[in-house]
C-alpha cells in the first residue's frame, strides 16, 4: 500500500500525536477482537455474560475462569510489528500519547512509555467491593472460584478492567481528552470505533482541529469522518508508515 504524502506530511510535522488503538491491533500477536464477524469473542460469547458487574454478581465463578483464561493467553503472546511501530514513533514526536482499550499489556511489552489504559489491565484484579489493588499472590488459582478479597470480609478478587457499565478509572479520561483535543494528529487505529466514551475521542479530536487517519481492514463508523483512511491490518501498516517518514 502506497501510503499518501499528506499523511507523511501531517505525522513528519506534528508535534503534539494522540494514537487511539482497539483489539484490531492485538490481532496478529493472535489474541481474537471483540466483533470481528467470525473470529470476535462477542460472535461465541454474549457481552452480558462475562463483561458486566451483573454477570460478576450473578456467576463469579464462569467470569473469574474465562478472564483468567484470556490472562494466560495475553501473558504467552508477544507484541507485533504494529505494537513496536507505534512506541519508536514515540520516540519520533514531541508529545506523544498513546490511548489504549486494549487490556493486554502489550503496548507496555513493546516498550511504549506513555500508555492511557482505558479498559484497565486483564493481569491484575482488585476487590469487588473495595477496588483496591489485589496483589498477585492471591491470582495463583487459574480458573473455578475467585479468590476472596484480602480487602473485605465478603469481596471477591475480580479482573481490573472496565466492564459495560462501569466508569472508566479516575482521571485516564480527562488526560485522554486532554491529549485528543490538543493534538495535531488523531490516529485511530484497529478499532470499530462503537464504544462510548473512547469513541468519541477522535470526534473530539477532529472538531478541535486535528488531522484524523484511521488504520483498519474494515470500514467504521468513523471512517466517513477521517482525513485519510490507511485500509489494511496494522501490522503492516504501522511500520510502513515509519518507513515512509524515513524516506
Ligand atoms: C484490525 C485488524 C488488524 C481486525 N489491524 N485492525 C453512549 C451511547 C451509547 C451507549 C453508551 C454511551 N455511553 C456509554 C454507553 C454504554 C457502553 C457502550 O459504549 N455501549 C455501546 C457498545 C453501545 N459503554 C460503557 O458502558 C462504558 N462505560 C461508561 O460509559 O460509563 C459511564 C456510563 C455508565 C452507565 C451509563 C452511562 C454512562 C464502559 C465500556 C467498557 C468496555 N469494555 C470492554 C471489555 C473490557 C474487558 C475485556 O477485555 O473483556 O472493552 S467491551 C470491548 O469493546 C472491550 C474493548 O476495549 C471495547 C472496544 O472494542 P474494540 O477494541 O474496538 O474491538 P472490536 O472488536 O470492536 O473492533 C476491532 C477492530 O479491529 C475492527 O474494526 C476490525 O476491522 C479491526 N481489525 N483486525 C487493524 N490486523
Amino acid at each position: 500500500m502506497q501510503i499518501p504524502g499528506q499523511v507523511i506530511h501531517q505525522l513528519s510535522s506534528a508535534r503534539r500525536v494522540a494514537a487511539m488503538t482497539g483489539a484490531g491491533v492485538s490481532a496478529e500477536s493472535g489474541i481474537p477482537t471483540f466483533r470481528d464477524a467470525q473470529t470476535g469473542l462477542w460472535s461465541k460469547f454474549r457481552a452480558e455474560d462475562l463483561a458486566t458487574p451483573e454477570a460478576f454478581q450473578r456467576d463469579p465463578e464462569t467470569v473469574w475462569t474465562w478472564y483468567r483464561h484470556r490472562a494466560e493467553q495475553a501473558a504467552t503472546v508477544e507484541p507485533n510489528p504494529g505494537h513496536f511501530a507505534l512506541a519508536q514513533l514515540e520516540q519520533r514526536v514531541e508529545h506523544f500519547t498513546l490511548i489504549t482499550q486494549n487490556v493486554d499489556g502489550l503496548h507496555r511489552r513493546a516498550g511504549s512509555q506513555r500508555v492511557l489504559e482505558l479498559h484497565g489491565d486483564i493481569s491484575r484484579a482488585i476487590c469487588h467491593i473495595t477496588r483496591r489493588p489485589v496483589t498477585e499472590k492471591y491470582l495463583v488459582e487459574t480458573a473455578g472460584s475467585p479468590p476472596p478479597s484480602p480487602h473485605h470480609p465478603a469481596g471477591l478478587c475480580r479482573p481490573d478492567v472496565v466492564w459495560f457499565g462501569e466508569m472508566l478509572p479516575d482521571g485516564v479520561l480527562d488526560q485522554a481528552f486532554e491529549a485528543s483535543q490538543q493534538c495535531d494528529v488523531f490516529l485511530s487505529i484497529g478499532t470499530s470505533s462503537v464504544v462510548e466514551p473512547a469513541a468519541s475521542l477522535a470526534v473530539a479530536a477532529h472538531r478541535a482541529g486535528a488531522f484524523l487517519i484511521e488504520i483498519n481492514p474494515g470500514e467504521t463508523p468513523l471512517s466517513s469522518l477521517a482525513d485519510a483512511v490507511l485500509a489494511g491490518p496494522s501490522g503492516t501498516v504501522l511500520p510502513r508508515l515509519l518507513q515512509a517518514m524515513d524516506d
